[in-house]
């Protein structure tokens, strides 16, 4: 087993880290920014360094002083969370190369997953069902090649950024007059942003919902997949509510996609904890990109399966071998996850500021997974995120009747927070029927709220 970790994030990420080594028996290291003295993990921590100054580039993102904070505590490892650091595979080699394991998959994964063209491609060879699209990146020059694949393919395209991803560096066709300016448009736009011009095209679908699938793959050639979750409700490609399972998905096809998941991680060597990004839409699923590290929404998933995530992280990083074996994995009863950020409910503006008093909610299958305390301060220097209430329930019903529960008892003065979106959400009826797609939630937003 690993001794010692560093714990390279901060907020409720970090905290999360910090349970799951305290349960292994591995000693802590906080790497904290000095807007960040304050926060609950730092106080938890075995040990803590400071890494710099608030803003993120000068700490978070500091890769010297990172490995420095790693060498002057004698670390094994160093998680990497999410966000930050934690998909970049230039600072999972310098973590390497520093004589760190880095809790994730190789740097040579991490990069390749990176770039979605050869993400895509990968998926393609290991059976996995991806987009109708270009085989690899566009060739610019080739126009009649550009327009006429366009044409095979069917209106409306999409082009997108092998760099990119996340919502990032993508532009939708609908008429072959302008593809050829929108190629040139999001190459210009994909050089400047990503520092690689290399785009390619895919059919654009234009209603789908946004399911993941959740594996987790060791060093020993096994992989299980943990089943998926529905993402779809989402503004400005910021997940809002996210559910397990995701609403009339089969149990057939969550087998059958899980198992090509799976069986691609064994293929490319993945280690660790990852996810599949899909479209869903008329009964159909659709590759579109895989994220290399644990996720903001992994608690629906450890609700439902009963694995603790981080945990297999760890002792995947530690060279053990997974703790189930997927006939062991059952998929029991629903989750609903709502994402607690400080913003301004009218203009989703980040609303940092003093908590003055929080009362958590609680009761069975109800989850907290927060950093925040009365009298806590939350800074104005990185995502508005504060916490996540998570509800698990025997069925669909039951997880959001206990999640408007929750939402009713839980207590956070002081700041402007998103938990009114929360509560109209959980009580619209479309979102009680279930299987809503990525549009709803900002259409919904658009509508006057009283009709
Ligand atoms: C798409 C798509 C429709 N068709 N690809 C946006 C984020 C990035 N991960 C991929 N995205 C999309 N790719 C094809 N071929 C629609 C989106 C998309 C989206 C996807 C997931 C969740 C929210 C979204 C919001 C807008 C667009």
């Amino acid at each position: 087993m690993l001794e010692k970790v560093l714990i390279a994030n901060r907020g409720e990420i970090a905290l999360r880290i910090l349970r799951a080594c305290r349960e292994l028996g591995i000693q802590t290291v906080a790497a904290y920014s000095t807007a960040d003295r304050d926060q609950k993990h730092v106080r938890l921590a075995d040990e803590s360094v400071c890494i710099g100054p608030p803003s993120s580039v000068d700490s978070y993102l500091n890769v010297p002083a990172i490995i420095s904070a790693a060498e002057v505590t004698d670390a094994d490892a160093i998680h990497p969370g999410y966000g930050f650091l934690s998909e970049n595979a230039d600072f999972a080699e310098r973590v390497n190369n520093s004589g760190f394991v880095f809790i994730g998959p190789s740097a040579e994964v991490i990069r390749t997953m990176g770039d979605k063209v050869a993400a895509i491609r990968e998926m393609k060879a290991a059976g996995v069902p991806c987009v109708p699209g270009s085989d690899g990146p566009l060739n610019p020059e080739e126009t009649d090649r550009n327009l006429r694949m366009a044409k095979d393919i069917g209106y409306p395209v999409i082009i997108k950024a092998a760099g990119g991803g996340g919502g990032r560096g993508m532009r939708v066709v609908h008429h072959e007059r302008t593809l050829l300016e929108s190629i040139a448009m999001t190459r210009t736009e994909a050089k400047s942003s990503f520092n690689n011009d290399a785009v390619y095209m895919e059919k654009y679908l234009e209603n789908p919902r946004h399911v993941e699938f959740q594996i987790l793959s060791d060093k020993h050639g096994n992989a299980v997949h943990l089943g998926e979750r529905d993402c779809s409700m989402q503004r400005r490609h910021q997940k809002v509510v996210e559910e397990a399972p995701a609403p009339g998905i089969t149990d057939k096809q969550r087998k059958f996609i899980g198992n090509r998941c799976a069986e691609a991680c064994k293929r490319i060597g993945y280690h660790g904890a990852g996810t599949f990004e899909f479209l869903y839409e008329d009964g159909e699923f659709y590759f579109i990109e895989m994220n290399t590290r644990v996720q903001v929404e992994h608690p629906i998933t450890e609700l439902i399966t009963g694995v603790d995530i981080v945990k297999e992280q760890l002792m995947i990083a530690a060279n053990e071998k997974l703790s189930i074996a997927q006939k062991d994995i059952p998929f029991r009863g629903h989750a609903i996850e709502c994402r607690i950020n400080a913003e301004d409910a009218k203009t989703f503006m980040p609303c940092p500021g003093k908590i003055s008093r929080f009362h958590a909610p609680g009761g069975p299958g109800v989850r907290v997974d927060s950093h925040v305390y009365g009298g806590y301060t939350v800074p104005p220097y990185y995502d508005s995120m504060i916490g996540k209430l998570i509800v698990h329930a025997d069925d669909r019903d039951t997880a959001i009747r206990r999640m408007l529960g929750a939402l009713s008892e839980i207590v956070i003065d002081g700041i402007r927070t998103n938990l009114d979106l929360h509560r109209d959400i959980l009580s619209d009826s479309e979102f009680q029927r279930g299987g809503l797609n990525i549009h709803y939630l900002e259409k919904k937003l658009k509508k006057p709220a009283v009709l």
